[in-house]
């Protein structure tokens, strides 16, 4: 238990204390006592075939988060150290996501902002987390902005897990009123007058708290205030022990269901049924929903690269280029499979297909010298050009235009990082070294479409093939091996299922 009334700030803080917490042992014992006792989320009371007892979300405990809160803390402070020695104080605010409507009253299916989610496991809407730090790092504060419980709201929504709750659950120093956001605030910056504000004024992902984030600023003595997303993803891009099971599984699931939806596939059905299929079979595994829009691309359409109308039909002797995967628990995967419909390539379908996948495994490999992730793409383009000049796609003895020529037939760099996020971390550069703990798609492609001054069997030929690898001091590990990605085995797949 974190002894939350110690070291505060003033007099005013502590009535709020008082005010909102004084009845936390009185709860807490509640909790013990009914433990199916329900929250704005899924516990282990509630939900036992989800979480286990400690786990805040599932696989990850509540001292992950608060090591993860200590970490961001301590990397701001060492950052600070090393640029201004007298900012010793921050007041760091990372806010949740809002719902979302698609006409009136309508809600989209609610999706956590990641970094708030990845600092606290709290899954509301309309919270918001606050880091304080004062003179010694020992003095660092972790308070949520919770909504408080409202019982018509309640009945209407589901429960929320209020403020008495929030601490226990979340394991924070303090929880008060989302409605008293501006008011700590102000008291912090009385007693706190030099302190930096670290709040992404330029992405803002909840109105109410820009909204008070710019009330604030205006009012603030020294207006000095940096970002803290890129400190944020600095820590996300190393996956703990927990994120590495959650990250193997939501790419197993969606191997799986890549799998059944080749071998479901066959000439006549429509983009949308490969799309509802896939959809379907990572539900079924557990995903709550698919990481992004599908691409599920027949024929000629698979050279658009973020084709999502998925709406034609895949005819005979046509492939589907698929690019799907999953979140589970908040972990996303992001698979490419290319497979003929009939289940049986053309020869040009073929030699392609086997030049991509030869350029993958060599991309794969590299990835036990820790390049960067523009390394592998500078590569990509070496392996990739000097197959597609013994083709002829390629004039030879181009070499010093080598990237300028495959860039035609390939033109998307070959790597992202993953995580909670589909594209993850993304203030991170593609020019840092790849390191252990850290997972990145492979995905080289070739398209051709039907304008190329090619040989004309080449033309309508799109392919990619993706996959995830963890990073690791022992060399690349392909957490998606799961999905069938040899030439073979793709055909055995697809030539499931073809009698109609
Ligand atoms: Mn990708």
């Amino acid at each position: 238990m974190v002894i939350f009334v110690k070291n505060l700030l003033n007099n005013r803080l502590n009535q709020l204390v008082r005010r909102y917490c004084n009845n936390l042992t009185k709860s807490k014992l509640t909790i013990k006592k009914t433990l199916t006792k329900s929250f704005g989320q899924p516990t282990a009371g509630t939900h036992p075939h989800l979480l286990n007892n400690g786990e805040v979300t599932p696989y990850i405990q509540r001292k992950e988060f608060q090591e993860r809160r200590q970490n961001l803390i301590e990397s701001i402070v060492a950052h600070s150290l090393n640029c201004d020695t007298n900012l010793k104080r921050h007041l760091i605010i990372i806010p949740s996501a809002t719902k979302q409507y698609m006409s009136d009253k309508i809600p989209y299916v609610f999706r956590q902002n990641t970094d708030f989610l990845y600092l606290s496991g709290c899954l509301e809407p309309d919270t918001c987390l606050v880091l304080t730090t004062t003179e010694s790092l020992n003095q660092h504060r972790s308070i949520l902005f919770m909504r408080e419980n409202d019982s018509h709201s309640e009945l209407w929504d589901g429960p929320r897990t209020g403020l008495e709750d929030a601490i226990e659950l979340f394991g924070v120093d303090l929880a008060f009123p989302f409605s008293e956001l501006e008011n700590y605030l102000e008291m912090f910056m009385k007693t706190n007058s030099e302190a930096m504000l670290w709040y992404d004024f330029l992405s803002p992902v909840q109105k109410q708290v820009d909204s008070t984030m710019n009330n604030f600023l205006n009012k603030k003595f020294n207006k000095m205030w940096e970002s803290p997303t890129p400190f944020v993803h600095r820590l996300r891009l190393i996956k703990s022990a927990a994120e590495i099971k959650l990250m193997q599984q939501s790419c197993d699931i969606a191997s799986d269901a890549i799998s059944k939806t080749i071998a479901f596939s066959k000439p006549g059905v429509t983009e949308h049924q490969i799309f509802a299929n896939v959809d379907f079979e990572c539900k079924m595994r557990g995903a709550e929903y698919l990481a992004y829009p599908p691409v599920v691309a027949g024929g000629n359409r698979a050279n658009i690269i973020h084709y999502i109308n998925n709406d034609q039909v895949v005819m005979d002797k046509e492939m589907v280029l698929m690019d799907a995967g999953c979140e589970f628990h908040g972990y996303s995967s992001d698979i490419t499979r290319t497979w003929p419909i009939n289940g049986k390539f053309t020869s040009q379908q073929r030699e392609i297909y086997e030049i991509l996948l030869t350029t993958q495994q060599k991309l794969i490999e590299l990835c036990s010298d820790f390049p960067t992730l523009d390394d592998l793409f500078e590569s990509m383009c070496i392996i990739l050009g000097k197959h597609l000049e013994e083709t002829g796609l390629i004039r030879k003895n181009y070499s010093e235009n080598t990237i300028k020529m495959v860039y035609r037939f390939c033109p998307h760099h070959v790597s992202h990082y993953l995580g909670m996020d589909v594209h993850d971390t993304s203030t991170i550069p593609r020019n840092i070294r790849i390191k252990p703990g850290m997972v990145i798609t492979v995905e080289p492609g070739v398209y051709i479409n039907n304008k190329m001054k090619v040989p004309e069997q080449y033309r309508g030929i799109g392919i990619r093939i993706e996959d995830d690898v963890l990073i690791t001091n022992d060399g690349p590990v392909v957490l998606t091996k799961k999905c069938p990605r040899k030439l073979e085995d793709i055909e055995k797949l697809a030539a499931q299922n073809q009698t109609f």
